[in-house]
């Protein structure tokens, strides 16, 4: 991948970039980072992102892809023959990971939110431990790297 071709806008702390810096670090492709600051949107995000204003956005030569699982699914079949693939081979394993990701993504911000919501600090604790889902943040986390980056080379 040649220097400036890819380009990806995130924030550090974030699960939907941190999944598509994963992802291009375990295929061994090169890219710029651009870090955004939320109270000062880039003139680059909001060109690309106009409807969401939102990181991740690949930047691939001019055309931008926006929404991280969007993001991980055009790696996957543009560059499908470097490194190791992102979904399972096989269709029925695919609608699974999909499945589980979706659910990932629907249940885990919600969850951040009520943490950071909660009123004291024992209510932050149980909600970190045992959220709302019954599922913990490390759990979830969990799921979404063995969901995304390793479920396939599983038995
Ligand atoms: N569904 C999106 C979620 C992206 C998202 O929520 N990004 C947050 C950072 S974690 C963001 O850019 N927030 C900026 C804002 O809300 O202004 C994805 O999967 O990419």
């Amino acid at each position: 991948m040649a220097n400036g071709e890819l380009k990806l806008l995130g924030t550090w702390c974030s699960q939907f970039v941190i999944r598509v810096r994963m992802i291009l670090e375990q295929k061994g492709m090169s890219y710029e980072y651009f870090e955004e600051n939320f109270a000062n949107k880039s003139a680059l995000l909001l060109k690309h992102n106009p409807v969401h204003k939102k990181v991740p956005v690949l930047i691939h030569g001019d055309r931008a892809i926006c929404e991280s699982l969007v993001i991980l699914q055009y790696i996957d079949e543009n560059w499908s023959g470097t490194g190791p693939p992102v979904l399972p081979a096989n269709p029925y394993d695919r609608a699974i990971a999909r499945f589980w990701a979706a659910y990932i993504d629907d249940k885990l911000p919600h969850q951040l939110i009520d943490t950071l919501k909660a009123a004291t600090e024992e209510a932050k604790a149980e909600n970190i431990a045992e959220g709302a889902f019954g599922r913990s943040f490390q759990e979830m986390l969990c799921w979404e790297s063995l969901l995304w980056w390793r479920l396939h080379w599983l038995p």
